[in-house]
């Protein structure tokens, strides 16, 4: 429905017998966890897939610079701002790895700049949600970065050796940020009535967002079993949502605070919770560009891009020179 570029998906999984022998060496390689290089010969569709999903994981870092962004000049005290401030430029730090990986892939920044900028270019859904208070600082860590994780310590072990080396420098960050994230919502549910209650509102918001993130359910999902077959994912949508949901539903009752969802409940026969019904209309209106704050995000990142031409165009000026004079010197 709103998924483009890779046509993979549930119909399109080929059978050994189907494949190629070239096709067939090469997922038996995946099959014996073998990391697949850059230079080596892979299917043109998994190397599209992969630059479909790094590019959207990489864009996601630097759009979701700005939700957080947003607080840095009005954190509490000077040690929240040190912290927020680092956990945004890691942020852009994840961006970069994860646009080089990109790169050995056969694409070009610009390329995916250009479908970054454009809105032709899909990022995480959750950046496209306001920062209205502090306290979604806080949720942001422990939920948004909560999910992330879940998601992305898996990816360590993905079938492609430049994504899989990313995801490990990623993942150590990423756990700092999520308990950074924890430790704001901590104070704030200890704090006073008024403080608490931005805490449980900052959770009202941003809790079913942060369940979306893991992407339409397995039936929905156009790309898992492909992806899955290649280890370009490592566990389905589904199975990452009830993770977290097992996870995190525990940390807010140490908090003290209450889950948005009246149908959660723990489910002792499958030794999950269960959860009640996320509201998948709203997921595809903000992917298709119509969340609270698409329009803004990439009116913000457009902006950027443009005021740092300078820094780029100097970068090149500078290159081009040196290689003259190297040049020059060689002859
Ligand atoms: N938002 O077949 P499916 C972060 C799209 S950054 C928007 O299940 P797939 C962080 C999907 O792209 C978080 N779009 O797809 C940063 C596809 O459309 P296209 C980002 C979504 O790829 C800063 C269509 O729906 N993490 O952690 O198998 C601060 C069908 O879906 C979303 C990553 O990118 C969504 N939530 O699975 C804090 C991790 N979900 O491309 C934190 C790597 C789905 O066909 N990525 N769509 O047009 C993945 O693991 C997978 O790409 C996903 C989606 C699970 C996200």
């Amino acid at each position: 429905m709103y998924a483009q570029m890779v046509k993979t998906g549930v119909d399109h999984v080929q059978s050994k017998e189907e494949m190629s022998p070239e096709e067939r060496a090469f997922q038996d390689r995946v099959d014996q966890d073998i990391k697949i290089e850059p230079k080596e010969w892979m299917p043109e569709a998994y190397r599209k897939t992969l630059i479909r999903q790094i590019s959207q994981h990489a864009h996601s870092e630097i759009i979701g610079m700005q939700p957080e962004g947003n607080w840095i000049t009005r954190a509490p005290t000077l040690e929240r701002k040190a912290i927020l401030l680092a956990k945004v430029q890691d942020e852009a730090g994840h961006g970069l790895y994860l646009y080089c990986a990109a790169e050995t892939l056969g694409v070009s920044r610009d390329e995916l700049m250009g479908q970054l900028n454009s809105g032709k270019a899909k990022y995480s859904s959750i950046f496209n949600y306001p920062t209205l208070t502090w306290a979604d600082i806080g949720a942001i860590g422990w939920l948004v970065d909560g999910a992330a994780i879940m998601n992305q310590v898996p990816l360590q072990r993905c079938s492609y050796g430049p994504y899989s080396r990313a995801m490990i420098r990623i993942c150590k960050e990423e756990s700092f940020h999520q308990r950074q994230g924890y430790d704001i919502m901590t104070k704030l549910a200890r704090g006073t009535p008024e403080q608490k209650q931005m805490a449980q509102d900052a959770l009202n918001r941003w809790w079913w967002p942060s369940l979306m993130m893991f992407g339409p359910s397995d039936a929905e999902s156009v790309h898992s079993a492909q992806s899955m077959r290649w280890k370009i994912k490592i566990n389905s949508n589904d199975e990452l949502r009830q993770k977290f949901v097992d996870q995190t539903v525990p940390q807010a009752e140490y908090l003290g605070l209450t889950v948005p969802d009246p149908d959660l409940k723990w489910n002792a026969e499958r030794g999950h919770y269960d959860f009640g019904a996320i509201s998948w209309d709203e997921f595809y209106q903000v992917i298709a560009g119509n969340g609270p704050c698409n329009r803004d995000r990439l009116r913000t990142r457009v902006k950027a891009y443009e005021e740092g031409r300078w820094v780029r165009e100097a970068a090149d000026a500078y290159a081009a020179k040196k290689a003259a004079r190297a040049k020059a010197k060689a002859a």
